[in-house]
């Protein structure tokens, strides 16, 4: 049968189809779609002690509905990043049960025992011991392995091939790295956001740096991607004692500049800073993005003598971490402009009481990354620049 797009009422037979339920009398579906994306329901047993996930992709973006309408290629993507993943942070990812290529639909691992590092964060519950450092190690493991330090370059140029996601990469291309700084009907603001949404319009200065940056996204294939690493693409919680995490919903994954998704997790950090400051909640924040790049760097200079092209230097590790680092600093410039004046705003903010002052000062913070990466050397840096826009 071909593609049809799965109802609640649809999920039983059609997990049982695919060989993954037997009893249809004990089987509750539930739809619990979050996203900006994509449909996914959740699966159980009266009992509560079985439970699947069935994530399938629309042929149009969720929360535009059929009037923007995107293929459902995209879950091909994504499974072919959940492989990649598996091979090399297999404690990262939500378990993957099967791809169904004819539905574009991934079952996967129930992960309602968990939580949603956002919705946690919003809450005013602290990150947990080691949430960002393994974030951080989790971009460097999957990174490293895609990269050409750690993957013989034939293999890599078939990687590259398969992994190219033109509409996804279009998608970011347009909402993260150009329409916010043009008129466009997808950009909206808070009407007190109005003076700072025209200056960042006719800033030429800041635009030539995020032309640089969206070139950067457009041509520097150093690995394969998550693609959209923010705090909602990640789980968290305790299973038996242990802390867990889970990074989901690598839709968006292809091989591109690493500091993106390093990035693009920096930039959500700092917008759940701004939200903890404007509540008077700060937990541990301030340490989160050290601590994940930290976790990243060690990381890939744990995994560092393992290349396969011993070309690449010692010295050259030092010189590819530093321009990570940087285009990672430019990039969560970009996320946290669009999450403010572009498309799809982040929660974390707009359910403020007031969410006009941590928004400006998050604003500005986002321009000075954009504009002064190349002076940025540390997260006390950031830090830095970080406390001068909250007092705007
Ligand atoms: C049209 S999609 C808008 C955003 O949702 C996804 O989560 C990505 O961040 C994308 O930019
Ligand atoms: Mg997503």
């Amino acid at each position: 049968m071909g593609y049809r797009i799965l109802e609640t009422e649809d999920v039983p037979a059609y997990l049982r189809e695919r060989g993954h339920w037997d009893d249809l009398e004990d089987i509750h579906v539930r739809e619990v779609s979050d996203g900006n994306m994509n449909r996914v329901f959740l699966a159980a047993n009266g009992a509560g002690t079985r439970g699947l996930a069935v994530k399938q992709a629309l042929p149009w973006v969720r929360v535009a509905g059929p009037s923007w309408p995107m293929s459902p290629e995209r879950a091909d993507a994504e499974a072919r990043a959940y492989e990649q993943v598996a091979r090399v942070a297999p404690d990262k990812i939500p378990a993957i049960h099967g791809y169904d290529p004819g539905h574009y639909a991934l079952v996967m691992e129930d992960m309602s025992d968990l939580e949603v590092l956002r919705t946690v964060l919003n809450a005013g519950a602290s990150y947990g011991p080691d949430t960002s450092r393994r974030i951080g190690e989790f971009v460097a493991q999957l990174t490293f392995a895609t990269s050409d330090f750690g993957m013989p370059s034939a293999e890599r140029k078939a990687l590259i091939a398969a992994s190219v996601s033109p509409e996804l990469c279009r998608i970011t291309e347009d909402v993260v790295l150009s329409e916010p700084y043009i008129e466009h009907e997808h950009n909206h603001w808070h009407p007190e956001l109005d003076d700072l949404a025209a200056e960042f319009r006719a800033d030429t200065r800041l635009r030539t740096e995020v032309a640089e940056l969206r070139h950067t996204f457009m041509t520097s294939a150093q690995a394969l991607l998550h693609g959209d690493l923010h705090t909602g693409s990640v789980m968290v919680g305790e299973r038996d004692g242990t802390p867990v995490i889970r990074v989901f919903d690598p839709e968006f994954s292809f091989v591109g500049p690493i500091g993106y998704d390093i990035g693009l997790y920096w930039a959500n950090v700092l917008v759940a800073t701004a939200r903890a400051r404007a509540l008077g909640t700060v937990t541990d924040h301030a340490a989160q993005l050290r601590l994940s790049w930290e976790g990243f760097e060690s990381e890939f200079r744990r995994l560092w003598p393992t290349r396969v092209d011993t070309f690449f230097d010692d010295a050259y590790l030092d010189r590819f971490l530093r321009r990570v680092w940087t285009d990672a600093v430019g990039f969560a410039g970009t996320e946290i402009v669009r999450r403010i004046i572009g498309f799809a705003h982040l929660t974390d903010l707009t359910t403020l009481p007031d969410p006009v002052p941590a928004s400006r000062a998050t604003l500005l913070l986002g321009r000075e990354l954009i504009l002064r990466r190349a002076e940025l050397h540390s997260p006390e840096d950031i830090e830095g620049i970080q406390n001068t826009e909250n007092t705007e």
